[in-house]
């Protein structure tokens, strides 16, 4: 474990290095207790820096075994080493040397999972962001692009499969039962794209021709026994590689292209060259055990990982303060994709609903940052929802202010301008400013300025002049380090829609910039006036999301509901009955908090039918639809003094009052929608289980029946739809025998599958109601749970913290002291993910008093530990601050 050195990192401080490394001959000998690497490194001192510049490497954790410059054993004085740290004080006079590092690694004891380690039984390496630096001495930082050769060498029958970046060029056998295998990447790139994978796996394989004709061989790897698995990874790669070749002109550039799942991973996956190491979570589906959403989650990082090959590896980060550049136009490029697979307005929705549980929150609470920040203490915590998904929309926000058209011709350029360097986010925003010839000045703050704009808008029709007048006043949120704001340049796509759901046309607009339907608000007021309006229109606004801000329009109850049920946005629509349940579920648990009961206005109760069944709708979209607004999402609209359980209650009075009106309707359709026939995971057979689904929570809320659930548990021929009877048993029967039950069933069906056991941790980890503290702790007893398996911890104790409002929550702080005890534990052996499960913290201060202080001791708790990681006392401390 790493101990904080309390070091900032700052943007302004940037410097090239004194030296480059073009070339890099790893040779890599396995052993899960003592793995020796040989780095061979071509070093050459950049132009113009002084003879005497010692040569710096990074280093993290190292044990030095031999040091040779220019293939002697170096002298004693003419280098220091520490774990961390090797500096060759006496560079050879021409500054063009050969540097032979060998270290000695024990990757089995490594519990970190960065650098290299094993994973049941398997070999891998995660280098991004500073792990290479846990390999050799290295100079580890994102503008050093070498061309790498890797050999390596390990025992024949234990680890038969030798993988590293790039072609393979030579592999045979050694004595002793050992074997070798050598790969070239002949594309120079950062060392944090580097990979080894070793072990004993099965595969399925494929091959693609690119557009220009070429044969690439696909490969997954998995565990033994698991390829059948694999099959809808290997059909999304293929689409992933055809869409970045029609939608970008992007093309694969290598002979192969491997994909490796394991079991232990930080994260969700990693791009490196031509070897994308994935958690398994996001390779292996079939109907038995992956719900829809897993599907969806593999097309979409199975092609995240792909695009990265163009946007961060072919064009990489000049620091890492330009994480977005590869992160936010990356996730911008796998949204589009999924877009194009599925249903445009659903992916849409679902994306925004996204942003608005992890991005808002975040951007509003004590972890804010810029989309590019300007200092980190430890960057592994900046891997944020700000950095991805904020940054996705700032480059859709690009397109939607110059066109589809500009937009790709800057793309374009883009590659052209900077294949094969490490560039910055005002390198970026140049190319799209040069291909389009607009000033991106203005614009350019959403990635520097932290904070969600709010835009508030009043709007006046005048029948006699037939005008609109529309006021808008543009605000942004102090955020720590930054109190004082600049104006945003905020695109704003609306309509005028008229009585029968048509966007009215209208005359000249005057007070605000309009180009196709967007409205380019830059100062702080605009009082906009549309003429020639012939009849009283109503303003649909921010569709499509067009920007990431949060909007108060004063709008009249029948003119949200005629938007909910015309407006021919469908985004919009959707957002407009969002918003009246929210508004609805605020008003009903201020009402609980007051003592009195909750009450919904009928029209609310009784629209959720009539749109259930709408068949003009798709499946997809009604589901999202009836879906009302999380306990999170309520909290966050409160935004203080907040009281989880009255939220709940609120919530379960919202369902409940639907239910019972659409009674009828919701029984009807769950029985005509039932699965019939084969499985298809398409977003249209995805889209009617979803709908089947919700409508299931509203069936079992009215009846207060748990056999639906139980019907449907043991009917069901998918996981989609045997987790979301399970769910509904375990979160609204809990403690009932029929749940009981069914937990027992699905334990015992899946014993054996660790992915399919953490939905079953997860479920209940989600159980609303304040004995869930216990549930988890008892849980953490289980044999199958284990705090060296991150996808487990985060199932049973990162969903509790992240998705259990009212356990967490709990109202005498219990929810914290456990939470932060565990985090505590497992920032001993994994920092990265305490860090990670740590944030749950960050909306602390919008609680009610007696929460608030119970969670700032547990915090203040935690900052008091004395050897906190550097990743984990970062997030806390900036928590607390
Ligand atoms: N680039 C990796 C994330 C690395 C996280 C390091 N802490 C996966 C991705 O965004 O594609
Ligand atoms: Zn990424």
């Amino acid at each position: 474990m790493r101990s904080d050195t309390g070091q900032v990192v700052r943007l302004e401080d940037y410097r090239p290095s004194d030296y480059l490394i073009p070339e890099v001959r790893l040779a890599f000998r396995l052993d899960p207790d003592e793995t020796y690497v040989t780095a061979n490194l071509t070093v050459e001192r950049r132009k113009g820096v002084s003879k005497n510049a010692p040569l710096v490497l990074d280093g993290d954790g190292l044990d030095l075994v031999t040091l040779h410059i220019d293939g002697k054993p170096a002298a004693s004085d003419a280098f220091e080493a520490g774990p961390d740290l090797l500096t060759v004080t006496k560079v050879p006079e021409t500054g063009r040397f050969e540097l032979t590092i060998e270290t000695r690694l024990a990757p089995s004891r490594n519990k970190a999972l960065m650098g290299l380690y094993v994973s049941n039984g398997v070999f891998c390496t995660q280098c991004e962001a500073e792990g290479f630096r846990r390999i050799t001495y290295f100079l580890d930082r994102p503008d050093v692009l070498a061309v790498y050769t890797v050999r390596i060498e390990a025992d024949r029958k234990s680890v038969p499969l030798l993988l590293s970046n790039g072609n393979p060029v030579e592999s045979g056998e050694l004595g002793d039962d050992r074997h070798y295998a050598v790969w070239h990447d002949p594309f120079p790139k950062p060392s944090y794209l580097f990979a080894l994978v070793a072990g004993d796996l099965g595969s399925i394989e494929d091959d693609f021709i690119t557009a220009s004709g070429r044969k690439v061989r696909l490969a997954i790897y998995v565990e033994h026994s698991k390829e059948g698995r694999a099959a809808y990874a290997m059909d999304a790669l293929k689409r992933s590689m055809r869409w970045d070749e029609e939608r970008f002109g992007r093309e694969y550039d290598l002979d192969v292209f491997n994909i490796v799942a394991v079991s232990d991973f930080n994260m969700g996956a990693m791009e490196n060259k031509g070897l994308n190491v994935f958690n398994d979570k996001y390779v292996l589906a079939d109907e038995d055990t992956a719900t829809d959403a897993d599907f969806a989650n593999i097309e979409a990082i199975i092609a995240h990982e792909y695009f990265h090959n163009w946007t961060g590896n072919r064009i990489t980060c000049r620091d890492w303060f330009q994480l977005c550049l590869k992160e936010g136009l990356t996730v911008f490029r796998d949204h589009e994709f999924s877009a194009d697979q599925r249903s445009r307005t659903v992916k849409r929705i679902a994306e925004v609903r996204t942003l608005r549980s992890h991005q808002f929150p975040e951007d509003q609470g004590p972890l804010a940052h810029p989309v590019r920040p300007g200092r980190y203490r430890e960057i592994n915590n900046f891997y944020t929802a700000t950095v991805y998904e904020k940054g996705s929309e700032v480059v859709r926000m690009i397109r939607t202010i110059l066109g589809e058209e500009k937009f790709r011709a800057g793309m374009d350029l883009y590659f052209e301008r900077h294949d094969g360097q490490a560039v910055t986010i005002e390198d970026f925003v140049k190319v799209f400013e040069d291909a389009s010839g607009s000033d991106l000045s203005q614009f350019a703050l959403w990635y520097h300025q932290a904070g969600t704009p709010h835009v508030a808008a009043t709007v006046r029709y005048d029948a006699a002049a037939k005008e609109l007048q529309l006021d808008i006043e543009q605000s942004v949120p102090p955020t720590p380090g930054e109190s004082r704001k600049k104006l945003m340049h905020i695109p704003l796509a609306f309509g005028l829609v008229g009585p029968d759901g048509e966007d009215i046309a209208y005359g000249e607009v005057e007070g605000v910039e309009v180009e196709n339907s967007v409205l380019h608000v830059r100062k702080r007021k605009h009082s906009v006036r549309f003429r020639g309006v012939p009849q009283r229109p109503v303003l649909s606004i921010n569709r499509g999301f067009s920007a990431p801000v949060t909007l108060s329009l004063e709008v009249r109850p029948e003119d949200r509901f005629f938007l909910a049920r015309h407006d021919s946005d469908l985004f919009n629509r959707w957002q407009s009955l969002n918003t009246l349940f929210t508004g609805a579920l605020i008003d009903a648990s201020r009402r609980l908090r007051g003592g009195k009961t909750a009450e919904f206005p009928s029209e609310l109760l009784a629209h959720p039918a009539e749109l259930a069944d709408d068949e003009t709708l798709e499946h997809a979209f009604r589901a999202q639809a009836l879906a009302v607004p999380t306990e999170a999402d309520i909290a966050r609209e409160i935004g203080s003094n907040i009281d989880p359980d009255a939220i709940l209650s609120a919530r379960l009075a919202l369902q409940e009052g639907i239910a019972a009106s659409g009674r009828e309707v919701f029984e009807r359709l769950y029985a005509s929608l039932e699965d019939k026939g084969p499985f298809s995971p398409d977003a249209a057979s995805a889209g009617r289980r979803a709908l089947r689904n919700v409508l299931l929570e509203y069936i079992s809320a009215v009846t207060g029946d748990p056999q639906i659930a139980v019907r449907q548990f043991h009917a069901a021929t998918n996981m989609t739809d045997r987790a979301a009877a399970l769910m509904v048993l375990a979160h609204r029967f809990a403690g009932t025998d029929a749940t009981g039950e069914a937990l027992a069933a699905f334990e015992k069906r899946y014993r054996d599958n660790p992915l399919v056991l953490d939905k079953w941790f997860q479920i209940q980890a989600m159980t609303p109601g304040a004995e869930t503290v216990d549930l988890v702790r008892s849980l953490m007893e289980h044999p199958a749970f284990s705090m060296a398996n991150p996808n487990r911890v985060r199932s049973l104790v990162g969903t509790f913290g992240s998705a259990n409002q009212t356990g967490f929550n709990r109202a005498d702080g219990e929810g914290y002291r456990f939470y932060a005890r565990t985090v505590l534990e497992l920032d001993k052996d994994n920092p990265q993910v305490a860090a990670r499960l740590a944030t749950a913290f960050r909306s602390w201060r919008s609680l009610e008093p007696g929460r608030r202080e119970h969670a700032r001791k547990a915090l203040a708790e935690m900052a008091a530990v004395k050897g906190l990681s550097r990743d984990l006392r970062d997030i806390v401390e900036r928590t607390l601050a």
